[in-house]
């Protein structure tokens, strides 16, 4: 059994059994019996299915909203929020099975046709920092393209994604075409990625674990979309309206303590506007709500995990006290909770400044030129997202070009829409979820010739 544990309150709330290697190998037994005949569903009765299934999760949102607050330490407004969005994600996919054209393309002496075919077996590899959401944006694209899915919740968050396949079976999906198996990374999910009969591995988490994921996926070449970590750049010019930049950078990187790999944790101003911005920034990082997670106005929470926090912890203590611009203050109680934390005075090539810190901490650091800025900004071997904030249009859309990363929002902290691709760049990661590019990574592409 293995204990779960509240990150607000350090108490153990339930115990759960875990799934074994032999667990998993069931479980794709199960969704490989049950591929043909899902494949096969006429695709309106998929999609009808896939809506009854968003329109559940509707109806269940406080609940499935309450459990996350329990089981990940998330505030009750980011988890209803974030129960909202499999809702989003499933009516999103639900248009795809009857718009999963195929074509015709002309050649000599026949007929040709490409035909896009599900995969089969798809596993997912979920992290515990947005279970619900990262969850949907597996499990969706997957499903609505015909394949079935056996999906891995990270060992600390297993509660939203077992609730998920409850309910996916209530609405009528059939059973072995959405499994939840809760296990050990190194266990389950590792059997997971080598079983044969899995087809593709959609895993988000650490980078360490990702490299070795893609190693052990390329002895089978198995299909990989990989989404890893961040440390995403928030450049701020002194043509800005630096009010506004400042009052939301704060949202940019303490949303869910931090824990969410397109963190704005790098704040890069332009020299001229550095003492301005840091003033209304420090500001708005004294405005934010912390504390109790049921209170609709809390906007941050605790760490998820002791382990978490000794790892938030280590970074900041290795920064020198005089760096330290602002702590702010959290709940004295057990639990997992490390304050907002901003960072000045760094170097390029300072620990703080490279490493993913997954915990509330930021750094701020002046640039003297657009040229400066970009580099700075390139200046990691991630490339998930970032924010570009300026009145100029033209400079808007060269910064754009020249920041090597895949998300990117212009006066703006935002990373995430269902309808548009996400994914990283370098070690961020491989391939896209969300938007229409995921469902081309659920299927594969078949061409017949047929002559005439
Ligand atoms: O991640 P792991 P951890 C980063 C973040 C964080 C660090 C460590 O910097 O501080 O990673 O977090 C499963 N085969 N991100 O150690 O281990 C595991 O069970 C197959 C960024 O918790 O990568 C869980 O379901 N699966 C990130 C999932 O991988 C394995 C989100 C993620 O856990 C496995 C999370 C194995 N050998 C952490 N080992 C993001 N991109 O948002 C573990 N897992």
């Amino acid at each position: 059994m293995y204990d779960l544990i509240n990150p607000a309150t350090g108490a153990v709330f339930r115990s759960l059994e875990m799934t074994s290697a032999d667990g998993v190998d069931q479980a794709v037994a199960r969704a490989r019996e049950a591929f043909p005949a899902w494949r096969d569903v006429a695709p309106a009765d998929r999609a009808r299915l896939l809506r009854r299934f968003a329109d559940l999760v509707d109806s269940h949102t406080e609940e499935l909203a309450r459990i996350e607050v329990e089981n990940a330490g998330h505030t009750i407004s980011n988890a209803r929020w974030e129960a909202g969005n499999v809702r989003d994600v499933l009516t999103y996919y639900a248009a795809a099975p009857e718009r999963l054209f195929g074509r015709q393309i002309p050649v000599a002496g026949g007929l040709d046709l490409t035909i896009a075919e599900p995969l089969g077996v798809v596993g997912v590899i979920v992290p515990w920092n947005f279970p619900m959401p990262i969850a949907a944006w597996g499990f969706a694209p997957a499903l609505a393209a015909g394949n079935t899915v056996v999906l891995k919740p990270a060992e600390t968050t297993p509660l939203t994604a077992l609730r998920l396949a409850e309910i996916a079976l209530e609405a009528g999906l059939p059973e072995g075409v959405l499994q939840v198996v809760p296990g050990f990374g190194p266990e389950a999910g590792a059997r997971l990625v080598e079983h044969p009969d899995v087809r593709k591995i959609v895993f988000t988490g650490s980078s360490a674990v990702g490299r070795s994921i893609m190693a052990r996926c390329a002895a089978d070449v198995k299909r990989v979309t990989l989404e890893l970590g961040g440390k995403s750049p928030n450049i701020v010019f002194a043509d800005a309206d630096i009010e506004k930049a400042a009052a939301s950078a704060p949202y940019g990187v303490f949303d869910n303590a931090g824990q969410d790999c397109c963190a704005r944790s790098r704040i890069l101003v332009e020299s001229s506007a550095y003492d301005e911005f840091l003033e209304h920034f420090l500001n708005a990082c004294r405005g934010v709500v912390i504390g109790d997670l049921l209170d609709e106005k809390a906007e941050m929470g605790p760490l998820i995990s002791a382990t978490q926090k000794a790892r938030v912890s280590g970074f900041v203590d290795r920064v020198p006290a005089d760096r330290l611009a602002y702590q702010g203050e959290v709940p004295d109680t057990a639990g997992f909770w490390f304050p907002p934390t901003v960072v000045t005075g760094v170097s390029a090539d300072d620990e703080i400044q490279c490493e993913e810190v997954f915990g509330p901490v930021v750094t701020v650091v002046p640039f003297s030129s657009e040229q400066q800025g970009i580099e700075l900004a390139n200046l990691t071997q991630y490339g998930l997202s970032g924010s570009i904030w300026t009145r100029d249009l033209s400079r808007a859309l060269r910064v754009s070009r020249a920041v090597q990363a895949g998300n990117l929002s212009v006066n703006s902290n935002s990373s995430v829409r269902y309808s548009t691709p996400f994914g990283g760049y370098k070690q961020s990661g491989l391939g896209r979820e969300l938007g229409p590019d995921a469902l081309a990574a659920f299927t594969e592409t078949k061409n017949v010739f047929i002559a005439l």
